[in-house]
């Protein structure tokens, strides 16, 4: 089913659409990271990209992405939209392989393998991840045109990836995590930090693909709301998962206790936390209603986010 179905549909079966999705994006990220290797890329840091970004993940953000500019009237080539997705996945991807690293969390597995530095080593990942910054960059710029956006708005949606993906946004919120090492957060602060560690790029996600459509204002807005909602609820979600998650489901080896991380566990109890996602789920399809903005995926998505296992 194409993205375009999927937002057209009134109903489908989640699942079936997402893997969907998955596979497609899969082909595009391999396009996409080949178009690098044959230009700058060494190849062991190629490798390094390789394993970070392809087989794996629920590509929610490229998802998010994808539906947002549907869901707004887009209607650039499905194949272009993928590699503006892709800007994000890349970003994403990148995110995780440093999360990774023995200075930071010191992961194992991730994505159900061994995590990128234990294959390919701490320099060449450190290389490759910063390597993927400026070729998220470039991705998001190239789609943007091919989508047919004009200058002006091609210019906006990368200020959305830079500006999410920076000190305000993801690396800011991963600055934040790494100084609360230790301690104890209450909400605020808890939601602070994951409002910019997590929430920023999936809001990015989602008015990247508004403004690359040429949204109006108003509906920019409602996916914002929307996009942070389901950043707190993602995150929540991600901390319920941690505590009662098995490693086959997620892929990784569960770390808040162990590196004795504040939680919204922890703050609420599972039961606390778990009303409390489905909260900000209801505020992000609210949100979607008020803009009339209609879209099946994001409604399911918003619900997939806090059902899902892994
Ligand atoms: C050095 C300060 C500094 C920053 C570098 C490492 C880093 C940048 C940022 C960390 C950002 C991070 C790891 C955020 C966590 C976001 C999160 C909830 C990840 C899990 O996302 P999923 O579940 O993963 O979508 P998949 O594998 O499905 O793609």
């Amino acid at each position: 089913m194409s993205a375009r179905a999927g937002a057209r549909a009134t109903s489908f079966e989640l699942e079936v659409y997402l893997a969907d999705c998955r596979e497609s994006m899969e082909a595009t990220l391999r396009t996409v990271v080949g178009r690098w290797e044959e230009r700058d890329l060494p190849e062991d840091v190629a490798a390094a990209v390789r394993h970070g970004v392809l087989g794996g993940g629920k590509r929610v953000r490229a998802i998010l992405c994808i539906s947002a500019y549907r869901a707004c009237g887009g209607d650039g080539p499905d194949e272009a939209l993928r590699e503006l997705a892709a800007a994000l996945e890349l970003i994403h991807a990148y995110s995780l392989m440093h999360d990774d690293l023995p200075c930071m969390d010191d992961g194992e597995l991730r994505r159900g393998r061994p995590t990128t530095h234990r294959v390919h080593g701490v320099s060449r990942t450190a290389v490759a991840g910063v390597a993927m910054i400026p070729m998220a960059v470039h991705t998001a710029f190239r789609a943007a045109e091919a989508l047919g956006c004009p200058p002006d708005r091609a210019r906006d949606v990368g200020r959305e990836l830079c500006r999410a993906a920076g000190a305000g946004g993801m690396v800011g919120g991963q600055a934040l995590d790494l100084l609360a090492e230790g301690k104890e957060l209450d909400e605020g602060e808890l939601a602070h930090l994951h409002g910019l560690k997590t929430g920023a790029l999936l809001a990015a996600s989602l008015r990247m693909g508004a403004v690359a459509a040429g949204a109006e204002a108003r509906e920019v807005d409602a996916l914002d709301v929307y996009g942070r909602a389901v950043g707190l609820a993602f995150q929540i979600a991600d901390d319920v998962l941690d505590a009662t998650a098995t490693v086959g489901e997620l892929g990784k080896q569960p770390s808040d206790r162990q590196l004795h991380k504040s939680t919204y566990v922890a703050l609420h109890g599972l039961e606390g936390a778990r009303a409390r996602a489905r909260r900000e789920v209801e505020r992000a399809v609210a949100a979607l209603e008020g803009a009339e903005v209609r879209s099946v995926v994001l409604r399911a998505m918003a619900r997939y986010i806090i059902d899902r296992r892994w």
